[in-house]
């Protein structure tokens, strides 16, 4: 199983600036069923803590940065987001915790399933097990 594996979003800029267009199954691996994003994230919370049984997702730092710990139940990695031009592609099953949040982080996330609150398994030993058991 593979832990979060970071893309790199064409750059469309000219003399005014840069634009970045992502397009389900073209710059994402995936049909974008919902976009959400997080803001005004206070010093020192960590958001998510949490893995997800069936959603794939992808997460951009459209401003400031954050970190993100990623664990697949069998190896665990440090990522940084902090550029407008990249996302992390992460995987179902993959338990994740976001902190280190800058005051100006905007995350954007689009994700390839609408919201279910049953999809989220918040428990890190209750993810262990499905891990072992291949659920
Ligand atoms: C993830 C990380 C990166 C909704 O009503 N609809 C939604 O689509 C989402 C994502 C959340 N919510 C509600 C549920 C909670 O009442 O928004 C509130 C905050 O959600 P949560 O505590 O899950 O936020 P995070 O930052 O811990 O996790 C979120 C995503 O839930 C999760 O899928 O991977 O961002």
């Amino acid at each position: 199983m593979t832990l979060g594996r970071i893309i790199s979003f064409e750059e469309r800029g000219d003399d005014r600036g840069t634009l970045v267009a992502l397009e389900e199954n073209v710059d994402v691996p995936f049909d974008i069923r919902r976009v959400y994003y997080i803001y005004g994230t206070k010093a020192g919370v960590v958001r998510g803590k949490h893995a997800h049984r069936n959603l794939q997702q992808a997460v951009i730092a459209v401003s400031g940065s954050c970190r993100l710990l990623l664990d697949n139940g069998r190896e665990r990695t440090e990522v940084v987001l902090d550029r407008p031009n990249q996302g992390l592609l992460l995987r179902s099953m993959t338990w994740r915790e976001i902190s280190d949040f800058s005051e100006d982080c905007v995350l954007v996330v689009l994700a390839d399933r609408l919201y279910d609150p049953a999809d989220y398994i918040r428990d890190y030993h209750e993810f262990q097990k499905a891990v072992a058991e291949g659920r």
